[in-house]
């Protein structure tokens, strides 16, 4: 990875599902140092402040979806400071829950195809998040991000997503909470799929690197979306779904090893961390110490691609 220069993206997304928290969360990776760790790894780093939704009509929430008008918003806004910021650097989005990728992928896959690239997405999750506003139960948006960035099913309301990412395009890593309509939806694409199994069974590095060789071979421009519950509950307390049986710190390091090795990533969402659940900031630095590896920090130097 050149060392570009990184441009921090505050996004105080708390309208995804109904359990409040994340909009505090660009203030922890602030207190967590975020911007510091990064200059420290050689790089220029900017924090541009937070974004906002701008005016909506407000959220009766009387229907099956919780914030609808709320999560439009967002995602007009943050598509455009998404693909403002990719000609600048490299963004890195500090949620802020996962609904806040509807609008940065859809910003970030206009740029890439601007540059006649394709876009790539890696969701590093416990869930899909591949729900549509007429599959959800919970009627919870973050569940829904890759549905709506894959062109799956009817966004009424949201921005038509002009360059739809190719569901060939994405690989989903950390598996372990699936919705039936998700299950089903998944199995009949070309979606790459490592599920915990995989990992516990071939080890994370296996499905990750076949997905970078795609990459590489397609020339393609990678967003990395990271969802603390990727992560094991043990590890990172601060999340509304923790989902028992994820990574763990060793797996999620190598993966942000790997990635930075790769010298392919080009966009990073970092979401669901809810600072009210934590204990004494151990999640916000995890996932401060996880952006300094996918940035290049290591115990020794080693040639590149030293994993294959
Ligand atoms: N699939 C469930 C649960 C869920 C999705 N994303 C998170 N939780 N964080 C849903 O509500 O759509
Ligand atoms: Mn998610
Ligand atoms: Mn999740």
């Amino acid at each position: 990875m050149t060392k570009q220069k990184c441009i921090l993206i505050g996004v105080p997304m708390d309208c995804g599902k109904r359990r409040q928290g994340c909009l505090m969360g660009p203030d922890a990776y602030r207190t967590a140092g975020l911007a510091s760790t990064i200059r420290d790894l050689g790089y220029a780093a900017e924090d541009r402040g937070n974004v906002d939704p701008g005016t909506f009509a407000p959220d009766t929430n009387d229907g099956k979806l919780h914030a609808l008008n709320e999560t439009i918003a967002w995602t007009r806004n943050l598509k455009e400071a998404a693909q403002a910021a990719m000609a600048e650097g490299l963004p890195i989005f500090m949620g802020g829950d996962h609904a806040l990728s509807l609008g940065t992928v859809a910003g970030v896959a206009a740029h890439a195809a601007r540059q006649d690239r394709p876009q790539f997405v890696l969701w590093l999750d416990a869930h899909p998040d591949y729900h549509t506003p007429d599959t959800t139960d919970s009627g919870n948006l973050h569940g829904t991000p890759l549905g709506y960035l894959t062109g799956r099913g009817a966004f009424d309301g949201f921005p038509e997503v002009e360059v739809k990412v190719p569901t060939g395009n994405v690989a989903m890593i950390g598996l372990r909470s699936v919705d039936a309509p998700e299950r089903e939806a998944i199995q009949a694409t070309d979606i790459q799929v490592a599920d915990m199994r995989a990992i516990d069974e071939n080890g994370i590095a296996a499905p990750l690197r076949k997905f970078l060789e795609r990459v590489e071979a397609a020339g393609g421009m990678l967003h990395v979306s990271l969802d603390v519950d990727f992560l094991d509950p043990a590890i990172a307390p601060a999340v509304g779904t923790t989902v028992p049986g994820g990574a763990t710190m060793r797996e999620a390091h190598l993966a942000m090893e790997m990635l930075h090795d790769s010298g392919l990533v080009t966009s990073l969402d970092l979401v669901e961390l809810n600072p009210f659940l934590d204990e004494r900031g151990r999640t916000a630095s995890l996932m401060v110490e996880l952006t300094a590896s996918l940035l290049g920090r290591r115990v020794f130097d080693r040639p590149t691609r030293s994993y294959s």
